[in-house]
């Protein structure tokens, strides 16, 4: 018989814990001590840290806010916030060893099961709809994808592999769609499980643009490579040609030429660029620039969330660009399932009203524009998690990558980062405003 009441919603709740913790198991299992404790670039903090991190956020949000426990090692707090000590100073802290590292985030979890159990799924903003729960499902899922991309930085023989995504032959596409001009709802009232800055939908009405169909792929990234595109200052805005000259970009990361072809360095496999998968680990300066040397620009994030979201059949807002429907392998790359982007023009099936593919899953797109608060914006359930990073520093990303689980992605899902950064699995698509008559 179908479960009644709260015990669907607990079930969920349960299967999306679960999920965080066997993908936190695949990441932290398949390397020994050593390298759980290793620094493998000052731009992570070590592996062991993010999994005693998983761990002490799930305790204080949900053992402590929402149980009412009192601390069970407040001596280690601290350690774990992610405020008190920049990454490249973790692998100096007395942190917990890998063994009492997954032996606290483990009782942690043994507890939080037994308080969901008891737990009303209802009454307090924390509990409504298990927000709470939720939101520590994302979290652990979020420092999964942190952890994958320490494993991308990590030197040395392939510790993980996955199986490539589906070859799909795709029909040929159009370059790109048009989104016409007029409002749309952007954000959320609605999603559960959806974070502040997600709040509150709000109406904006855009001019008429248009949008590629597909991301930038690396034979069309090639061509700007190939066309003098680093040399060029033109194409770049003053910050971008400064940070490209002093850090020396003059490729995605973890590229290099080998005589006449690109090989890039994947998950500790060197192998040849593949001309078909979209461009992956490029900084937003890159992407800016790629896009006017294209007579292009990037989209911005309103623009992109229109051209994902927006239903011109129905004038509603849908979850994803398939619907309402929660993703299947079927509908994007995502959930680590594959180590890699699929090729540019994949999952028909997920394709938006406008007929563009693969907003969701695959790379994180960059847009144009800084993460800010929406209209209306209030804190929830902590300062920490969007506020203190609103400002013109930060640029927005969207769509989620293939190391995104489907609890963390979702159609106004927004993520954000310095636009120098390129370790994360970053691509971008470009859009172009429509003239008007
Ligand atoms: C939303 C991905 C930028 O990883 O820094 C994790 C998510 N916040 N722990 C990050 C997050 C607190 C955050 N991003
Ligand atoms: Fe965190």
């Amino acid at each position: 018989p179908e479960p009644t009441g709260a015990e669907p919603l607990r079930e969920r709740i349960a299967a999306e814990l679960l999920a965080a913790r066997e993908r936190t198991a695949a990441l932290t299992d398949c390397v020994d001590d050593r390298d759980l404790t290793a620094q493998h670039s000052p731009l992570m903090s070590p592996l062991v840290w993010d999994l005693a991190h998983i761990g002490n956020q799930e305790e204080l949000w949900l053992l402590r806010n929402v149980g009412g426990r009192e601390a069970m090692h407040p001596e280690i707090d601290p350690l774990y916030d992610a405020f008190e000590h920049p990454r490249a100073k973790r692998p100096a802290l007395p942190l917990l060893a890998p063994a009492e590292a997954r032996a606290y985030s483990y009782e942690v979890r043994g507890r939080v099961l037994d308080l969901l159990a008891a737990s009303p799924l209802e009454g307090a903003p924390l509990l409504d709809g298990g927000f709470a729960f939720g939101m520590i499902a994302q979290h652990e899922q979020q420092h999964d994808e942190t952890m994958l991309i320490t494993h991308q930085l990590r030197q040395g023989p392939a510790a993980l592999t996955a199986p490539p995504p589906p070859a799909l032959d795709p029909d040929p596409l159009p370059a790109e769609v048009l989104v016409p001009a007029g409002p749309f709802t952007m954000g959320t009232d609605t999603e559960p499980w959806s974070l502040d800055n997600e709040r509150p939908a709000h109406r904006v009405d855009l001019p008429a643009f248009r949008l590629d169909t597909t991301p930038v792929s690396n034979a069309a990234y090639q061509e700007f490579i190939a066309d003098g595109g680093y040399r060029d200052p033109r194409w770049w805005t003053a910050e971008g040609w400064t940070h490209r000259q002093r850090a020396g970009l003059g490729a995605p990361l973890f590229w290099h030429r080998d005589g006449g072809q690109w090989l890039r360095r994947r998950f500790g496999v060197t192998e040849p660029v593949p001309g078909d998968e979209p461009v992956l680990h490029v900084c937003w300066y890159e992407a800016d620039a790629y896009a006017r040397w294209a007579g292009r620009r990037l989209p911005t994030e309103a623009e992109w969330e229109k051209a994902a979201r927006h239903d011109p059949a129905t004038g509603r807002s849908r979850r994803f660009p398939w619907g309402d429907a929660e993703p299947t392998p079927e509908l994007a790359n995502l959930g680590q399932r594959h180590l890699q982007p699929a090729p540019v023009g994949s999952y028909p099936a997920g394709r938006s009203p406008y007929g563009a593919r693969q907003l969701i899953g695959d790379v994180w797109e960059w847009t144009a524009s800084d993460f800010r608060p929406y209209p209306g914006f209030g804190a929830w359930p902590y300062r920490e998690y969007s506020e203190v990073f609103f400002g013109p520093e930060y640029k927005v990303l969207r769509g989620g990558s293939f190391a995104v689980a489907p609890v963390a992605c979702r159609g106004t899902f927004r993520n954000w980062d310095y636009p120098i950064r390129r370790q994360i699995f970053s691509g971008f698509r470009t859009a172009a405003s429509v003239e008007e008559a």
